[in-house]
């Protein structure tokens, strides 16, 4: 954009990088608009007083100013992606907001990497380094100020990438894009993480899943849906990976003859989504990976994400020394194991496991006809590490009470929060299934990151719900 204006004279607002006096004539900042920094360069003349460049040399860093200077070619060209090749020759100078100094977080060092345990209030020395890393928690306490670092930037930018990649491909596909209420009258994946919450003289609580009521979209005569939107989970875990607050890439469908028919579309998905990425978003994923370091996620050669029923990888895993039975869940250092296993067969990070034990799902999964102990869902995995949950659902109210009944832990089908959904099937509703990709997971595995919290602007966790 400022090469436009070479040799001429603008008028524009950014923020103080660094300033630094050279001499009593002499002074020079770095001044940041977006993902670029320009230098500027301030120097004493006839027309501009000494008084002046000592005040643009000790503007403290993060102020955001005002600047009118002329537009000159760098006498040397600047060998760094981010700095421009141009220079600003300051004429005049104002300050908007004068940061405060000292800033509880510096900028540059929300550049550098995570120091390696995340969760330790301790700041450790980076090898060599002269400043220790800052931790996460104290980046996190000072969001605002460490979200301008351009790795941050860049992560949100891959982040609404994401987004944008998601609806497109199913915009094209025919779905409409939805927005379910987010307060319930029930839990809807069941279980025990789920967020209470007192409405008015009544119990409510926050949405766990779009679940139910993409579903009963279908039942509406939708036939096929997709949401973007916030997900609660009151699990009490401290990991990496999860948090009480994510967003949820949903999608629900009606198919034809097989659900596999579903499964499809969501492999078309996320195959599309990774090659996409590659493409659009080249710039800010080298930036990121530049700090944190991930190998290349192989795609499959065939076009195809390799089927792969479950018992197809409990044998796989056995075969390799895991002790398994046959409807056990995988523990995550199983789930990784076998990552490793299916890129040594199938030459892909990207795979998709079929026909679950329906003990381990959610009660409205269907089970599958072939044995009552599996069911038709499915969950899809980028090395090792699970993105996306789904299911061909039951159309069925009379099943899905039983089999709401016989869940553990049991879920009452007559409910508050729950009727209305198992009724919703008795006057009509074609066969369909559907699933819900974590997209905070997503962008995480893909730029390599350590910690999903890094995903969230503002993340929620079990200890944090501020700022
Ligand atoms: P989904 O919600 O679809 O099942 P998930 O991958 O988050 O996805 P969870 O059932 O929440 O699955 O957790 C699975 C794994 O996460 C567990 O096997 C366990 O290894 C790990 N995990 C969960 N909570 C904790 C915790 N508090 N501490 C350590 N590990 C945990
Ligand atoms: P599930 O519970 O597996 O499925 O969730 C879907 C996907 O969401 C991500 N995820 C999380 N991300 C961050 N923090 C968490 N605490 C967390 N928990 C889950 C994972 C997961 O694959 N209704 C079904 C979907 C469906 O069947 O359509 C569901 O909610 O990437």
């Amino acid at each position: 954009e400022v090469a436009s204006h070479v040799d001429k004279e603008i008028t524009f607002r950014c923020w103080v990088e660094n300033a630094r006096s050279q001499s009593a004539k002499l002074a020079f900042l770095n001044l940041r608009q977006n993902l670029s920094t320009i230098q500027a360069v301030i120097a004493a003349s006839d027309a501009l007083s000494k008084q002046m460049v000592k005040f643009c040399g000790t503007v403290p860093t993060e102020s955001t100013i005002v600047v009118t200077g002329l537009v000159k070619k760098a006498p040397e060209p600047i060998k760094s992606a981010s700095i421009q090749d141009y220079e600003i020759h300051i004429k005049k100078l104002f300050i908007e907001v004068k940061a405060e100094v000292p800033l509880p977080l510096q900028v540059d060092d929300a550049e550098r990497p995570l120091p390696a345990e995340t969760t330790a209030e301790e700041e450790q020395k980076e090898e060599g380094g002269e400043r220790p890393l800052v931790s996460l928690n104290t980046r996190l306490n000072n969001r605002t100020i460490d979200l301008r670092a351009k790795i941050n930037q860049s992560i949100f930018v891959v982040k609404s990438g994401v987004c944008a990649i998601f609806q497109e491909f199913l915009s094209k596909k025919g779905f409409t894009l939805v927005q379910t209420p987010k307060i319930l009258g029930a839990a809807s994946e069941g279980g025990a993480n789920v967020f209470e919450l007192k409405y008015f003289d009544r119990q409510a609580y926050l949405a766990q899943s779009p679940q139910f009521y993409k579903q009963m979209l279908i039942a509406s005569r939708f036939q096929r849906v997709m949401e973007i939107g916030p997900v609660f989970r009151a699990e009490n875990s401290n990991t990496a990976r999860h948090l009480t607050e994510f967003t949820g890439l949903d999608l629900e469908m009606e198919f034809q003859e097989h659900y596999h028919e579903v499964m499809g579309v969501l492999e078309d998905l996320m195959l599309f989504i990774f090659k996409e990425l590659n493409v659009r978003y080249k710039r800010e994923t080298d930036l990121i990976r530049s700090v944190y370091h991930v190998d290349d996620f192989k795609l499959p050669e065939s076009g195809k994400v390799p089927r792969i029923p479950f018992t197809e990888g409990i044998k796989m895993l056995r075969e390799a020394g895991e002790e398994l039975n046959d409807y056990d869940d995988l523990s995550t250092p199983q789930e990784k194991h076998l990552g490793r296993l299916v890129l040594e067969k199938y030459g892909t990070d990207f795979y998709v496991l079929d026909q679950f034990p329906l003990a381990i799902r959610p009660a409205y999964t269907m089970p599958s006809p072939h044995d009552p102990k599996l069911s038709n869902s499915y969950d899809f995995f980028m090395r090792g590490q699970e993105i996306c949950s789904g299911a061909q659902r039951i159309h069925d109210s009379e099943l899905l009470s039983k089999q709401m009944r016989e869940h553990d832990p049991p879920i009452d089908p007559n409910g508050a929060g729950t009727k209305d959904y198992v009724d919703c099937f008795r006057y009509g509703c074609p066969p369909h299934a559907g699933g819900g990709f974590g997209l905070e997971r997503i962008v995480q595995f893909w730029l390599g990151l350590p910690n999903i919290r890094m995903c969230s602007l503002f993340p929620r966790d079990p200890q944090r719900v501020a700022p």
